[in-house]
């Protein structure tokens, strides 16, 4: 059992690992998965996938066409490993990076785009895919899903809550308040960590002096730390837990232990605060590589499909681009429409006040 309270703050931390960075499947004795070849093959195609929007939507924004992007690099295994795992009736509150997630909810990715875009304030129903919208405010997430938690709790549903949030964000005041509440109602969720070791330029040094997910244990529910890298870990403890959620056994904390191999966002220069050969180390235990060589030692795929996967993630990228391009920009007046669900007085009035001044440049 990778969960051990007892353990002292000194011991090293552990690490659930079913898939090492050379792509050798390795067993743990708590978790196990069993996966199809076509399954395993389709979490490659996942993996693939989502790097690609990642890529196509850091280009475009180099060249001016979406305000910002926070890049997912090397987390794809975090997140479509959780992602995966999720059930349709799962509630997901993401951060602004769960680009991933997002795709196993089946939002559609240029409704991402047009967030960071400008032209939509999140642009999907949460509702409709289970999938809240993205959350810029550090940790305030972990609040809303707790709540959300308590309410499917209180409906008897069957299904869990899963929170996502970064290193930095446990340092937060909200993150600790929701676990607070989540361990003394019992609320069926997962907090997902995805530790991927810095909060803009800011190292993990300077949240914690022990491993995240000991923390949970003065919390009073479990914590486990999980191989961020590695797809199969991921999606069987968030699983576990999951169904821990759902069987009315309260929270859990994953720390998903990873890496941003890019810059936080696309305004950060991240050579200024971290040297290369940390970068490159991460490199060798890229979450894509691992699989593909599962995948190529165990005969479970040639090279016609990874190729075909290639050419399924450039004509997807292609797409991207074109879609994102052709989305008409908003009324400037748009804005105020979207406040609030009714009227209100304020509001009307700051859109009359707004519209008085556009229409100053009208003559
Ligand atoms: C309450 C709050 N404080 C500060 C910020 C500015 N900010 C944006 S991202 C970030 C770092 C978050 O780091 P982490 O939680 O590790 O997530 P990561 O970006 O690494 O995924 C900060 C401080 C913010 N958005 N909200
Ligand atoms: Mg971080």
């Amino acid at each position: 059992m990778t969960v051990d309270a007892s353990r002292g703050a000194d011991a090293p931390p552990e690490l659930v690992q079913l898939l090492t960075p050379e792509g050798e499947r390795v067993e743990h004795p708590d978790y196990d998965i069993d996966l199809t070849p076509e399954e395993v093959r389709s979490l490659y195609r996942d993996l693939v996938l989502v790097r690609r929007v990642d890529l196509e939507a850091v280009a475009l924004q180099r060249q001016g066409e979406l305000g910002i992007w926070a890049s997912l690099l090397g987390q794809e295994a975090a997140q479509i490993g959780s992602g995966r795992a999720l059930t349709d009736a799962d509630m997901a509150f993401p951060t602004y990076r769960e680009h991933g997630v997002a795709w196993c909810r089946d939002v559609d990715p240029v409704n991402l785009l047009g967030l960071f875009r400008g032209v939509n304030h999140g642009g999907w129903d949460p509702a409709e895919h289970n999938f809240h919208l993205y959350t810029i405010v550090i940790g305030s997430q972990t609040l809303h899903a707790v709540g959300y938690a308590m309410g499917i709790q209180r409906d008897g549903a069957n299904a869990a809550t899963i929170a996502y949030f970064g290193d930095g964000a446990t340092s937060q005041g909200d993150v600790n308040e929701s676990f607070i509440w989540a361990s003394v109602f019992n609320a069926p969720i997962v907090f997902f960590c995805q530790n991927n070791q810095w909060a803009i330029s800011e190292p993990l040094e300077k949240q914690t002096r022990i491993p995240l997910y000991r923390r949970a244990s003065g919390f009073g529910f479990p914590g486990i730390r999980v191989d961020g890298n590695d797809v199969f870990a991921c999606l069987a403890v968030t699983r576990q837990a999951l169904r821990n959620a759902r069987e009315g056994q309260g929270p859990t904390l994953i720390e998903a232990f990873t890496y941003r191999m890019g810059a936080h966002t696309t305004t950060d220069d991240p050579t200024r605060y971290r040297v290369a050969s940390e970068l490159e180390a991460w490199k060798l235990k890229d979450p894509i590589e691992r699989l593909k060589a599962y995948l190529f030692k165990n005969e479970l795929a040639d090279q016609a499909f990874l190729d075909s996967v290639e050419a399924e993630a450039e004509d997807l990228g292609a797409d991207l681009r074109r879609r994102c391009l052709e989305m008409p920009d908003p009324g400037p007046l748009d804005i105020f429409d979207h406040v609030y669900t009714g009227s209100h007085a304020l509001i009307a009035e700051e859109r009359a006040q707004y519209a008085a001044y556009l229409e100053g440049f009208e003559s």
